[in-house]
């Protein structure tokens, strides 16, 4: 029987996210007309492009939580997930975006361990008829390599009956009854394990086996769970945990949600609600700096023309 410890310790401090380049600035030639132009504007128009990809979240961060205004108390390893508000679900077929640098340790405080393949960007949950399975494609913010130095754990946690009596009542798994994973170690190459509630012992018991199929490419991971472990009669909820362990620390990401949901009692910041197009983080950073260095070229092209005359 496979045992395996869903404890994952400790925390640390990431290193710093990505360094931005230098835009390319073209070089401002001090000239007679150039004195009168103003220098701050020339300084922010060059600085726009690289700032904003400064502040781009860094898959395997927190960068977006701090980017959203969380505070360092909100960033410290303060509460279990039982200890939170209630995970959010998702239910049945469906895309789930995630954000990248929503990655926390267990106790939701900042990770040490900085992986990128650890932070979900999307999940695609696909109800399979003709192969009469569920099918999970996982994406993550980084390829999943090889060679693998440390434990990496990824689970659809479901409620694999469509009965929400028998559900766990609390915690990363609140209203699942099942959890497929698959997984690896240093000594154990990707293999998987299943756990179900057992609602009367309030436990998770290893006692049957899964035969769910999974496949890793590049920064995706796909798992397929027959109708017979997953009924296919039911719409079901689901939530998607990979995790990343090293030594004491650890790196997770649930999906659907931002990091971890608030210790009890508390809230957290939240995603500004700005535009009706739904644009996902990566692409509004790409679509700043468009704008930034379109801004900065006719700035240059003005003041080229200034010059001429
Ligand atoms: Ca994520
Ligand atoms: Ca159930």
């Amino acid at each position: 029987m496979p045992q395996r410890s869903h404890a994952q310790e400790a925390v640390g401090f990431p290193p710093s996210g990505g360094t931005p380049p230098d835009g390319g600035a073209s070089p401002a030639g001090p000239t007679k007309h150039m004195q009168t132009i103003p220098k701050t504007f020339i300084a922010i128009s060059l600085l726009l492009p690289s700032l904003a990809l400064a502040a781009a979240p860094a898959a395997g961060t927190s960068d977006y939580l701090r980017s959203l205004g969380y505070t360092d108390a909100q960033l410290s390893p303060v509460a279990t997930t039982e200890e939170r508000e209630a995970f959010e679900i998702s239910t049945g077929d469906g895309d789930v975006e995630d954000p990248v640098g929503d990655v926390v340790d267990r106790k939701g405080g900042v990770t040490s361990v900085t992986e990128p393949y650890g932070d979900v960007s999307s999940v695609s949950m696909t109800r399979n008829d003709s192969a009469q399975t569920w099918d999970a494609v996982v994406t993550v913010g980084g390829a999943i390599p090889e060679k693998i130095d440390r434990k990496i754990q990824l689970s659809i946690l479901i409620d694999a009956d469509g009965d929400t009596a028998n559900n766990a009542p609390g915690g990363v798994r609140v209203g699942t009854d099942a959890e497929f994973t698959v997984q690896t170690t240093p000594e154990h190459p990707w293999y998987t394990d299943f756990r179900w509630y057992n609602k009367d012992a309030d436990f998770w018991a290893t006692n049957k086996e899964t035969t769910l199929t999974f496949e890793m490419s590049g920064e995706t991971i796909s798992m397929s769970i027959p109708f017979a472990e997953v009924s296919g009669d039911v719409t079901p909820s689901w939530r998607v945990v990979l995790a990343v362990a090293k030594g004491n620390s650890s790196e997770i990401d649930v999906v659907p949600g931002i990091g971890f949901p608030p210790p009890k009692g508390e809230t957290y910041p939240t995603p500004a609600e700005t535009s009706t197009i739904d644009i996902p983080p990566a692409a509004k950073w790409v679509v700043i700096t468009t704008l930034a260095a379109i801004l900065s070229v006719l700035v240059h092209r003005k003041f080229a023309k200034k010059r001429k005359k």
